[in-house]
């Protein structure tokens, strides 16, 4: 399809369904919490939030959802401490979410000309949605792969008017190696990742416990050895073999001096101080909730 082909030109992957599937996906999930198999503070706190299966309002009559897929790299920002420069990273996807499907629509629009569609940003389970549509593989971590870039990508999808003559949608498929390969399980610091059940235990997950507010501490039974990024966790990805192409794959953005390092860690964050260091949190697409706690974990670990 000419709009799929543009997208890869420009080094993005995209897949297209029926709209009608997007009801589906709600199911599959509500289902799931009926089940007692998503946590009910994950799925009032995420799932409720984040997955709207009925059509927009404003595209009542969309025909296909299309799901699109953009590399991205680890970030690296670098915070000068006690005299050391210490390179802190935050996984893909936490940031630049407005930029990339800014770059979407764009691509999209370029490569349905001379025809001329809307897209509304779908609010859907992504991973759920890019597997069935064949764009992408669940990995065992539960985090899915595309070609080329293993899991390092952002996930995005929107509705519309484009009626499709191809419908992609599928059964769930995961990675071929996931049957006889335990990399992620071993590495995964929290018992996130199971043996005998292919969903993570979201509750477990690190990156579930650091994107708190920085009020809630994190519980007695996580190793303080376990923390390994600025918000989120990049073990089972950093072990899975399918990454091994972009384990290196880093952008350095951001750097603090020894004293917004100081501020960061006092954890008092008023007035305009504050407002200038947001800004430049939200290059790394993160803000001041985190701090201190997930900062004063790093480093005290790099004391050790
Ligand atoms: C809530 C959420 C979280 C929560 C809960 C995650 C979870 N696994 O439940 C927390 C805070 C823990 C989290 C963590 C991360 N997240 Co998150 N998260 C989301 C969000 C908002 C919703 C996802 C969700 O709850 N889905 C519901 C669960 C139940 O669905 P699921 O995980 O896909 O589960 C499916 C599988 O288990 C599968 N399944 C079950 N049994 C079987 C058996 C077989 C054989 C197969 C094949 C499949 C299968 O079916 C389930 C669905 O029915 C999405 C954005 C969005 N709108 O989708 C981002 C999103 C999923 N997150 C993303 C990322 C990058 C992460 C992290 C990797 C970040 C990091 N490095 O720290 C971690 C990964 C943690 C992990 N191992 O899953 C990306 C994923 C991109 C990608 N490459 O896949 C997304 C899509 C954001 C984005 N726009 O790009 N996340
Ligand atoms: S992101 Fe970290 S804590 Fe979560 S499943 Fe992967 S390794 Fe485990
Ligand atoms: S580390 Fe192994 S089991 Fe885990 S997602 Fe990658 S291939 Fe699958």
């Amino acid at each position: 399809m000419k709009f799929i082909q543009h997208l890869e030109k420009n080094g993005c992957y995209a897949s297209v369904v029926s709209a009608e599937h997007a009801a589906e996906l709600g199911e599959e999930i509500r289902a799931l919490h009926d089940d007692c198999r998503i946590d009910d503070a994950l799925y009032k706190n995420y799932a409720l939030m984040n997955f709207v299966p009925e059509l927009p309002k404003s595209l009542p009559k969309a025909k296909s959802i299309i799901v699109a897929s953009v590399p991205q790299p680890m970030i690296r920002a670098t915070f000068r401490w006690k005299g050391r420069a210490h390179q802190l990273v935050v996984p893909p996807s936490y940031y630049d979410a407005v930029k990339v499907d800014r770059r979407i629509r764009r691509l999209l629009k370029e490569g349905f000309e001379p025809e001329s569609y809307r897209f509304v940003k779908a609010v859907l389970p992504l991973k759920l949605l890019a597997v069935r549509s064949g764009l992408a593989l669940y990995g065992k971590n539960n985090i899915t792969y595309v070609p080329n870039h293993g899991s390092l990508h952002r996930l995005t999808a929107f509705y519309s008017d484009y009626d499709s003559p191809i419908d992609n949608w599928r059964e769930k498929k995961a990675l071929p190696l996931c049957d006889r390969c335990r990399a992620c399980l071993n590495a995964c610091p929290t018992g996130a990742i199971m043996k005998d059940r292919f969903q993570v235990r979201a509750d477990r997950c690190l990156t579930y416990l650091n994107e708190m507010t920085s009020g809630h501490e994190f519980p007695k039974w996580v190793d303080a050895s376990s923390h390994n990024s600025l918000i989120g966790c990049m073990r089972c990805q950093r072990a899975c073999p399918y990454d091994r192409d972009v384990a290196n794959w880093y952008e350095d953005r951001v750097v603090f001096s020894e004293k917004e390092t100081e501020y960061l860690l006092e954890g008092k964050f008023r007035g305009a101080k504050a407002a200038n260091i947001e800004r430049k949190l939200k290059r790394l697409g993160i803000d001041l909730t985190i701090f201190p706690r997930n900062l004063e974990t790093l480093l005290a670990q790099k004391r050790r």
